[in-house]
């Protein structure tokens, strides 16, 4: 008996929609009969259809006799790209490698795990083409076994400094890469202690070993580095990039690493960023660290992504000048075009830190001539830990569909980050992910939603919110329309209702410090981290325009006009950009205060109604599944009445603005 659930890799029997004798011969053609890859597509998909339908297929490699492919070579132009479609007496899969015959059985698998009909939807063929290079989960797993900004469970990866390789290590290179993810980093970017040590003889054959279960998914391994190994392994006294014998210290190690770990990818590195190392010490910019590192894992066809969340956080709550929303910018901006061709940026959105509502960064769209990629966080460190449902996808949906006018048509971040717009080399999307031990492996069940729905969105951009919603719900919950349908009716419109109990327009943290989960108004108001309301008894926000601090301006035209002016700013950002009075008129008709007070009555009220909707399935799905769900939604309410009512209290003990529907406020 397994510890863990499967979640949509679980395969349960499935009606048949349709005729679905197309599905007992498969043709499957691109990879090799002997690639590793392609033959744990085919184990996937004789168990997949065996426990759905019965079904027992045979598979015969290369090209069907009297069945012309829909795609010739030159239409499949990334290697990882795929087809479906049917033939007489079967069902085939063109791709050029394994890695595309993989997604395209768990394409077959999905479509048959939702119960739709096969020979419509790939009656005239299905091409996919990722949208995305990249598309790649961070782990923030420590070696002891704890998760920074873990909310379920210990980490699988590691125990009391130890590499840990089991059946789970295996089930979860098929989940992830089931839906789409290719790279993976497994420790935590903050590298301390025994992670430093992860490019030592210590781990290299556990390293090697987790590898190679990975690459037999198409998945590539990534570490985290720390950027002073050379100090804290090396025994030398600088990390001075430009130093000689920094160089040859990791010209040395990184000739032994990729020897030892031939499937590293690279390494992915938080530099000069609360409390880590960086070329900052040495009077050196980040592209001198970040291109040091990148010249030297060139040479073994690695990569190094380099992350742009470098801030000052000893910042003075009384300096109104210093704006943590613009230090990626101003730290990564003056170097585009510096970096190297194996660099790429990963750039956190929102500029500040994955609040539940932040323009998009500036970079995004600044940025013109370096290799870049967004990181966005399914694990819910400012968005209910797992606890309260909120499902990301919409608002990663916002971001990626965000006109930044870079010039030419193809200006959205989703452009970008696909490598359309400026025709990078490398580019994609990160998350930093929301797993552990738990037996759900996100805590709260529905939270498998962000992790499902971060894959299948990053593979392809253009699906829904919905789509993938709904694909989450039928291959891991039920394939019953009605139940479906309300436990869609509860993860659409969560992102929303969390946003309304809990930070008004745009202006984010009022967190409990250090936890972030539960409200505190003024928790971080008088603290070094650069994160403020500026709230007092007449209004409330920061000036980030041309007469504060300038962020508004970062942005390329209109955006800039339109941020920059608190009659056209949008009212979900307001509070991010300008400092207002309580009784500024919102486009919406309300107030500021009125706004603050509506939102947060509702958000309350509207979290209770998701509670009752998920409480009226009891006996409608696993028992398990229920009780979990039933249990987070509890302390979500708990959670969501002190967010209202803390905000709506300080708010008008601040403004001394009664509601004007006069309603309880404490
Ligand atoms: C991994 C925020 C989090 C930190 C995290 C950091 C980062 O500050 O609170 O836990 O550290 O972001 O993204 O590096």
């Amino acid at each position: 008996m397994k510890n863990y659930a499967d979640l949509w890799t679980g395969y349960k029997a499935r009606k048949s929609a349709g005729d679905i004798a197309v599905l007992k011969k498969f043709y499957l053609s691109g990879g090799a009969e002997s690639d590793k890859i392609v033959i744990n597509a085919v184990k996937e998909l004789k168990d997949g259809l065996k426990a759905m339908l019965g079904i027992d297929p045979e598979v015969v490699y290369g090209q069907a006799a009297g069945c012309a492919p829909v795609a010739n070579g030159k239409d499949i132009q990334d290697r990882e790209e795929y087809t479906v479609s049917l033939c007489d007496d079967g069902v085939r899969i063109d791709a050029k490698s394994g890695s595309g015959i993989l997604y395209g059985v768990f394409d077959v698998l999905r479509t048959v795990s939702c119960e739709k009909d096969v020979k419509a939807v790939y009656a005239s063929g299905k091409k996919v083409r990722p949208s995305n290079p990249l598309r790649m989960l961070n782990h923030w797993d420590n070696m002891d076994g704890s998760i920074e900004r873990g909310y379920s469970g210990e980490s699988f990866f590691y125990v009391d400094n130890e590499i840990v390789i089991d059946d789970r290590t295996r089930d979860y290179a098929r989940l992830i890469a089931s839906v789409g993810i290719n790279a993976v980093v497994i420790n935590n970017v903050n590298v301390k202690q025994a992670a430093s040590y992860m490019i030592t003889d210590r781990y290299f054959d556990k390293l090697a070993e987790l590898g190679e279960i990975f690459a037999g998914y198409g998945i590539r391994l990534f570490l985290s580095l720390n950027y002073a190994s050379t100090i804290e392994i090396g025994g030398l006294d600088s990390a001075d990039p430009l130093d000689e014998n920094v160089i040859a210290w990791w010209k040395t190690k990184m000739a032994e690493v990729f020897d030892r770990i031939p499937t590293l990818g690279g390494f992915l590195v938080k530099a000069d960023s609360e409390g880590r190392p960086g070329p900052f010490t040495y009077g050196r910019t980040q592209a001198d660290g970040a291109n040091m590192l990148a010249d030297i894992a060139k040479e073994y066809g690695a990569i190094i992504i380099w992350r742009c969340f470098v801030y000052n956080c000893r910042q003075d709550w009384r300096d109104r000048k210093t704006d943590r929303a613009r230090a990626g910018y101003d730290n990564f901006m003056p170097m585009d075009g510096d970096y190297h061709d194996n660099v790429i940026l990963q750039i956190k959105n929102g500029p500040m830190d994955f609040q539940i509502r932040e323009p998009i960064s500036p970079l995004l769209g600044g940025l013109k001539k370096t290799n870049q990629m967004l990181e966005v966080q399914i694990a819910q460190e400012y968005t209910g830990h797992q606890i309260d449902v909120c499902y990301l996808i919409p608002e990663f949906k916002e971001i990626l569909g965000f006109r930044t006018y870079c010039g030419g048509d193809k200006d959205t971040v989703a452009d970008i980050i696909s490598g359309d717009t400026f025709g990078s080399r490398y580019s994609g999307i990160a998350a930093v992910t929301n797993t552990g031990n738990d037996f759900n492996w996100t805590g709260n069940y529905l939270a498998g939603a962000n992790l499902f729905g971060f894959g299948r969105l990053a593979f392809d951009t253009e699906l829904s919110s919905e789509e993938i919603a709904e694909e989450f719900v039928r291959m891991t919950i039920s394939t019953d329309d009605a139940v479906v349908k309300e436990i869609l009716d509860i993860l659409l419109p969560s992102r929303e209702i969390y946003e309304r109990y809990t930070s008004p327009l745009g202006i984010g943290w009022m967190v409990t410090p250090a936890t972030h989960y539960g409200c505190s108004v003024d928790g971080y108001e008088y603290d070094r981290w650069g994160t403020y309301h500026r709230a007092d008894h007449l209004g409330i926000g920061v000036d980030r325009t041309d007469k504060g601090t300038g962020y508004a301006l970062l942005y390329n035209e209109p955006n800039a006009s339109t941020y920059n002016d608190p009659e056209k700013c949008p009212d979900e950002l307001v509070l991010f950009f300008h400092h207002l009075p309580y009784t500024h008129k919102l486009h919406s008709g309300k107030t500021v205060i009125q706004h603050i007070y509506d939102t947060h009555f509702e958000g309350y009220a509207e979290a209770q109604q998701l509670a009752e909707k998920w409480n009226a399935l009891k006996g409608k799905v696993d028992e398990d599944i229920f009780e979990n769900v039933s249990e987070r939604f509890t302390r979500q309410l708990s959670n969501a009445r002190e967010w209202c009512d803390q905000v709506n209290s300080y708010f008008f003990r601040k403004s001394g603005i009664p509601d004007e529907k006069g309603r309880q406020i404490w």
